[in-house]
């Protein structure tokens, strides 16, 4: 069954997944573009912006993480995600104020902190001010960083590029409200100026240190707030003169808190909350069955993952420990070779002497008492 946490910064919510057991992390390989989709979709699913991955690390970090955007495409990094991601090991962990995160993301490593008021202080990295690194086809201009006007929708807009492990457009703005942003965002995000797709963001300059944005995410469309998003807006506003070296920013969700001292080679800060809202599991239905060997293995999310090691790691159900109390409740799922025979003879004998009401409950209670000792307890 996958188990996943709601978790949302400033309103941008995720699908929160603990994927640091080996045999989890080898089944999330099961986690197709179009099982994402469905996961994410907001009326047939369960509704987010996307899904992140909690997986063992690989370089010597502490954990790696993979986010996943609504449209199942997969991103570099996430800014409110990896907050969410510090919250989440946080309360799963029992972690405190000071502990910090070696984060190995594709954008490089990065290190959110846990600090004593509850919020996320994140080492995001420098920013990524060379075309290519980005990526665009705006050339680098007067003020250091890629910009130029580009022609959207009938209009010519004066746009500054950069990027932050994934590629943002800045566009000043006199009047954010009165920008459409469903029209200009959807245009600018597929633009030819950006082969990889691009993240999109109206800022309107309220003081040097105060600036309010709204954002069309690519692959997600709009959202309440965009972390990585706030960081390249301050930073293409610093170069271009318009703020401080640090910010308050106002998104739809709510503030970030931004700094970067304007050195190229020195990492933006930013800090904000990051909430915890519910757990749930998949229903079988949501999930999709695909059978061992189906066409998914070729469209699962990493074709390299897809030459595994062992018939295991083939058959999410059979790498993960399967909790006969929650997963068997409509009879045992591999009768012929339960991987807890034990369990599944407790499992039938609780099926014969407990009526539906029952199980409900316990299934209930059971979900409760773990959310509880992960939001209240801790760990
Ligand atoms: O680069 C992209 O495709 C983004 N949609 C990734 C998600 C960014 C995020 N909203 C953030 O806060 O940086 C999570």
């Amino acid at each position: 069954m996958f188990h996943f946490s709601k978790y949302h910064g400033l309103g941008n919510d995720f699908l929160m997944v603990d994927a640091r057991a080996d045999e989890t992390a080898a089944a999330m390989d099961q986690l197709t573009a179009e099982r994402i989709q469905r996961l994410c979709d907001r009326r047939f699913g369960v509704g987010a912006d996307g899904v992140i991955l909690a997986l063992p690390p690989q370089v010597g970090g502490d954990v790696r993480m993979r986010i996943f955007n609504a449209d199942g495409s997969e991103p570099e990094m996430c800014g409110n995600g990896i907050r969410c991601l510090a919250r989440f090991l946080a309360d799963s962990d029992g972690d405190g104020p000071g502990q910090r995160w070696q984060v190995e993301t594709l954008a490089g490593r990065i290190v959110p902190e846990l600090l004593d008021d509850g919020t996320i202080r994140v080492d995001m990295g420098a920013p990524f001010l060379r075309p290519e690194s980005i990526p665009t086809t705006l050339e680098p201009g007067p003020a250091g960083l890629p910009q130029g006007s580009l022609e959207v929708a009938g209009m010519t807009l004066q746009v500054a590029a950069a990027g932050m492990g994934n590629p943002h457009v800045v566009i000043p703005v006199d009047d954010v409200e009165a920008v459409d942003l469903e029209g200009l965002g959807a245009a600018l995000e597929v633009h030819p100026a950006f082969p990889a797709r691009t993240n999109v963001h109206f800022v309107q300059v309220l003081t040097p240190s105060h600036l309010r944005m709204r954002v069309w995410e690519r692959g997600a469309g709009p959202t309440l707030a965009c972390g990585t998003g706030a960081c390249a807006t301050l930073v293409a506003c610093r170069l271009l003169g318009l703020s401080a070296t640090e910010a308050r920013v106002d998104l739809p969700g709510g503030p970030l808190s931004i700094a970067w001292d304007g050195d190229p080679a020195s990492p933006v800060w930013m800090s904000g909350p990051a909430v915890g809202v519910f757990d749930g599991l998949v229903t079988p239905e949501l999930w999709g069955e695909d059978p061992v060997g189906s066409d998914s293995e070729t469209d699962s999310l990493d074709g390299a993952v897809a030459a595994r090691p062992s018939a295991a790691a083939a058959d999410p159900v059979e790498a993960m420990a399967v909790d006969c109390a929650t997963v068997c409740v409509n009879g045992c799922i591999r009768p012929d070779a339960c991987p807890s025979a034990e369990a599944r003879a407790r499992a039938m004998a609780l099926l014969e002497r407990s009526s539906l009401d029952d199980l409900l409950t316990l299934a209930s209670d059971s979900l409760e008492s773990r959310t509880r000792a992960r939001f209240v307890g801790g760990g």
